[in-house]
């Protein structure tokens, strides 16, 4: 038997982008594990990952697919590489004849990470004038509230942590979403640092905390505004630092002053004595270290919240501290310019103003709204499941199914969205083409190339954006460059070395040094000082940290009044939607479960393992309650990703989920969301 070992990348949209080891057995993948050399990496991978065989080897799309059913039932007849893209490119050439160019959408997202194979999709829509996407699903709550203070979505590497004497996780789910973390706070721990989580729930990490703190979703500023005005009350806060290195002023210091443990009380939900414990342990430790979660964000108040919880280490000097200071995301450290993958410089090259840009995340409304100039009448899907992971997903479906919308969908998978395609192409995994991967998480470029050939007909989303391209006539040498080409052309273009030059490393790490991860020579902000006072554009966002009441709980986002928050964070044991399908998963983690608190169950005549109707104004959906004190009175959860066949409504999770613009860049409150409960 023949047994060999390579590595990879994990390409999926998660902050470790871990360095893999992978193990093929004539020439089929076994397992994938941990590479130990890689130093953020250092040999520790999530468990979903291990069994990727579950998808490399699993049931795939395997060849092109024409649509022969109904829209969403997923029926097909098998097809030739050339009679689909021949199809597709008559169909989106018809469109752009009959309606313009506007009328044609491609969408994509973090299927994969790679800088190649994710961002595809870009060049041809800035070539032909197609409506651009705004990518708003899952960044840009959480990166303005942390660049209202900071600047830049740049910050320590979280290894910093291991010499920090107390490690906060507000907001992210850790032991289920970024694992590498966790061995940072592992070494921190033994070294004597306490833990301390965030989180409205006792999620997986939660149950490893030292102290647990639970507020209600979406009062983080409450209880950040709080442990500031106990900090300045007790004295602890870093005058010097405050003075050289941020915009704190004696207006920053009676607002938050004016802020008690017993105002946040009201508000978080918290007592008040849980407050002060957390503002004191704050306060008094030599150097904190926050690892701020994406996840507190996904509230209509979210980037209020993080620029909050950011001022934190800025108040008591933390930053100028070995071990200490913040993390939200390391993605502004990578000097990789993507300009050959995404050709913005084609952008009304013609002289024209670009293309419109349509929210990812409003993507029910685009497909649906009848007064949009002009109609969305193709849609070109890669490296997405918008049918099961955009909010408001009904109104997604509803629009996936109209007869007059042509929808060409690139993909590995039998995913929610690939049954709604008039044409199905099959899509290459991480383990059959080239990519390079930078990361969100941790500090270094890496370059992974091809392990296995395609199965079946299989081929990768670069390849594929370029022949589409040619075929609609467009002949420039971008669409003519392979995989290896515009890998080089990236390095090029970056001032990086070829990747045949790493040094015989796969991976470059831009891993920032003590005076960058402390930001001791400034913030990267216009006047280098971190900033108190956010700035924030909109006139109708606090001027400073605070409470911001626009929460469903407080009457916005249009819905009626429903008594329960429902949260859908996460699963353990899957990746967004990626994993959903598979057998195995299935198994593993059962039907969806609503976690509700024993007295919002006991109020309802709901038991444990009862079925129960979780429903609001946009669906209803059936499930199993899970009565647990994991959840505090008032709050109720499905962990997410949810697609349609899990429930008997054929809805997917989603379909709770409202759609309603965070303030002040877009994108969804995931986590803020207003349901009713009742024995189905
Ligand atoms: N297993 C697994 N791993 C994943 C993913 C997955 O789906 N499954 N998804 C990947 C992706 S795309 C991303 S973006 C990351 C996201 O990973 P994280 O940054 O961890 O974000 P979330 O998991 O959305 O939420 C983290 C926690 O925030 C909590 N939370 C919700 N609202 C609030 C709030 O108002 N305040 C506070 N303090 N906490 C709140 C939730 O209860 C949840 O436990 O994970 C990546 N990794
Ligand atoms: N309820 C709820 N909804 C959420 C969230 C939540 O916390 N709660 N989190 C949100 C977040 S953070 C995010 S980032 C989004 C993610 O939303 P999406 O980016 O839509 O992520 P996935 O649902 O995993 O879908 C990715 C798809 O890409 C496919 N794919 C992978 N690699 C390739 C490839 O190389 N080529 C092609 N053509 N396809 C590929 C996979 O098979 C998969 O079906 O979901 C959001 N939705
Ligand atoms: S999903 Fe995240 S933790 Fe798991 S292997 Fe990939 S990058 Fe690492
Ligand atoms: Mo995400």
């Amino acid at each position: 038997m023949s047994i060999s070992h390579h590595f990879s990348t994990c390409p999926l949209d998660c902050p470790g982008a871990c360095a893999l080891e992978a193990t093929l057995e004539e020439g089929k993948l076994v397992r994938l594990k941990g590479d130990k050399r890689h130093p953020f990496t250092q040999g520790v991978i999530c468990g979903k990952v291990t069994r990727y065989a579950e998808i490399q080897n699993g049931e795939r799309i395997l060849t092109p697919l024409i649509r022969t059913g109904v829209k969403g039932e997923g029926t097909f007849r098998r097809a030739s590489w050339d009679e689909a893209m021949e199809m597709v490119a008559r169909r989106l050439g018809e469109t752009v004849d009959q309606w313009g160019p506007e009328s044609v959408y491609p969408y994509y997202y973090g299927g994969t990470m790679g800088v190649l194979q994710r961002s595809a999709l870009d060049r041809l829509t800035h070539r032909a004038g197609f409506s651009r996407i705004e990518r708003t699903i899952c960044y840009p709550i959480g990166a303005a509230g942390w660049n209202a203070g900071v600047g830049n979505d740049l910050g320590p590497d979280a290894s910093r942590m291991e010499e920090s004497d107390l490690v906060i996780l507000w907001g992210i789910n850790a032991v289920s979403t970024h694992i590498n973390l966790m061995r940072f706070v592992k070494t921190a721990r033994k070294r004597g640092a306490r833990l301390v989580v965030v989180d409205p729930y006792r999620n997986r990490t939660a149950k490893l905390a030292d102290l647990h703190v639970n507020p209600r979703p979406g009062t983080d500023g409450a209880l950040a505004a709080a442990m500031m005005g106990e900090i300045l009350r007790e004295g602890l806060a870093d005058r010097d630092y405050l003075a050289s290195y941020t915009d704190f002023d004696p207006a920053m210091e009676d607002h938050l002053r004016s802020k008690t443990p017993e105002w946040a009380a009201q508000i978080t939900g918290l007592e008040a004595s849980v407050i002060r414990e957390v503002a004191r342990l704050v306060g008094e430790s030599r150097a904190a270290f926050i690892r701020i979660g994406l996840g507190m964000a996904r509230q209509m108040n979210g980037a209020v919240n993080v620029h909050a919880v950011a001022c934190l280490p800025a108040l008591t000097g933390a930053w100028s501290r070995a071990g200490g200071g913040a993390l939200f995301s390391t993605g502004g450290r990578f000097p990789v310019d993507a300009e050959p993958v995404i050709m913005k410089r084609f952008m009304g090259a013609g002289g024209g103003q670009p293309a419109r840009s349509l929210d990812m995340s409003l993507l029910g409304r685009w497909l649906t709204d009848p007064g949009l100039g002009p109609k969305v009448h193709a849609l070109a899907v890669m490296n997405a499941n918008p049918a099961v992971s955009c909010p408001d997903a009904g109104r997604v479906r509803r629009g996936l199914a109209r007869e007059d919308l042509f929808t060409v969908v690139a993909e590995q998978v039998m995913s929610d969205t690939a049954r709604f395609a008039d044409v199905l192409l099959p899509a290459t995994t991480f383990l059959e083409h080239d990519d390079l991967y930078k990361s969100y998480g941790q500090h270094t470029l890496q370059h992974a190339t091809a392990l296995l050939p395609p199965r079946g007909e299989a081929r990768c989303n670069h390849d594929v954006v370029n022949e589409l391209a040619r075929r609609l006539g467009y002949d420039d040498a971008a669409f003519h460059r392979g995989v290896g080409e515009t890998i080089d052309a990236v390095l090029q273009a970056s001032g990086l070395p070829e990747a045949g030059a790493w040094a015989g490393k796969r991976w470059l790490d831009f891993s920032p040094n003590e005076a960058e991860a402390a930001f001791t020579g400034g913030f990267p902000t216009a006047d280098g000082r971190f900033h108190f006072h956010p700035g924030w554009d909109d006139p109708k966002m606090p001027p400073m940290p605070d409470h911001w009441p626009v929460n469903l709980r407080d009457g916005a986002g249009g819905e009626g009044d429903y008594p329960l928050d429902f949260m859908t964070p996460p699963d353990h044991e899957v990746l967004n939607s990626t994993f959903n399908i598979a057998p195995a998963v299935r198994e593993r983690r059962g039907p969806p479960l609503l976690w509700i608190n024993p007295a919002d169950a006991a109020a309802r005549g709901i038991a444990d393992g009862d079925r129960v109707a979780v429903f609001n104004d946009l669906a209803r959906l059936t499930m199993t309650a899970r009565v647990t004190d994991d959840v505090r009175p008032g709050l109720c959860l499905t962990e997410s990703n949810r697609p349609a066949a899990d429930f008997p409504e054929n809805l997917p999770l989603n379909a709770l989920s409202h759609d309603a613009p965070v303030a002040p860049a877009g994108g969804p409150a995931f986590h803020d969301n207003r349901v009713e409960v009742e024995k189905a």
